[in-house]
């Protein structure tokens, strides 16, 4: 897969690209990534990005214009994936991690300031919310849906594609996972799981699954309940 990023801080994201699972995913050639500055597409002599609201009001806008160039001068852009990571877009989740994994090239705009000149909507394919609050930037927000996909891809966990058995991927919360020490301060690693039974540690594990979701997340729950039913 090939992920592009527009930014106008890619020094916010080199760190996260080149650390831990994901330097390795690019080592592996799992995925490249490609950082834009689009301020480097302005096309005025101070090369700014941004400009006051037409109708007033307070702040500043994302201008068009850089965007736009920054998008053609893109190798295959037409056919790429475009995303804007705003507030305002559909809230990300882990089944939208899944469906992204079907693009060989996506484009991640971030944007800064308190917004973004309307039409920067018709560039792109959707637009992606990763929750219900404000950032300063979009990177923090491209970040998580980068890190959410790269992971997915074949080969990047390792042989056995651990995400399988993730938290959400099923429509459930995981399972409690313990190690060694057995006893800690008093606290004992469940009996079932020392037992050796795969068939009553595979029953614990599923049993807890449902427990913890219908306590934590009943939202999650009503949904288990009804794909279950369906079935
Ligand atoms: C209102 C405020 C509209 C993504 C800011 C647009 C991006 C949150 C998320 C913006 C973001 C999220 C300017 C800064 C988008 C722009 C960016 N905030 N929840 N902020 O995914």
């Amino acid at each position: 897969m090939k992920i592009t990023i527009l930014s106008l801080f890619p020094e916010m994201i080199s760190p996260i690209i080149n650390s831990s699972i994901l330097k390795r995913a690019v080592n592996n050639n799992n995925v490249t990534f490609d950082i834009i500055n689009y301020r480097d597409f302005s096309q005025n002599k101070h090369h700014t990005v941004d400009d006051t609201p037409y109708g007033g009001g307070p702040g500043m806008v994302l201008s068009i214009e850089p965007i736009y160039h920054a998008l053609l001068s893109i190798e295959g852009y037409k056919d790429a994936h475009k995303i804007l990571l705003s507030p305002q877009g559909k809230t990300y989740h882990q089944d939208k991690a899944k469906s992204l994994l079907q693009y060989d090239h996506i484009i991640l705009i971030c944007g800064h300031y308190e917004g973004f000149d309307d039409r920067i909507r018709k560039l792109v394919d959707e637009e992606i919310s990763i929750g219900d609050y404000v950032l300063t930037g979009g990177e923090i927000a491209a970040m998580a849906i980068v890190d959410s996909v790269v992971r997915m891809l074949p080969g990047v966990l390792g042989k056995e594609d651990s995400y399988i058995n993730d938290s959400f991927y099923n429509g459930l919360l995981d399972y409690p996972q313990y190690t060694k020490p057995r006893v800690f301060e008093g606290m004992e690693v469940p009996d079932v799981l020392l037992s050796g039974h795969h068939k009553n540690i595979e029953e614990w594990r599923l049993k807890e699954r449902i427990n913890r979701t219908k306590v934590r997340r009943p939202d999650l729950y009503e949904n288990y309940l009804k794909s279950k039913k369906s079935q």
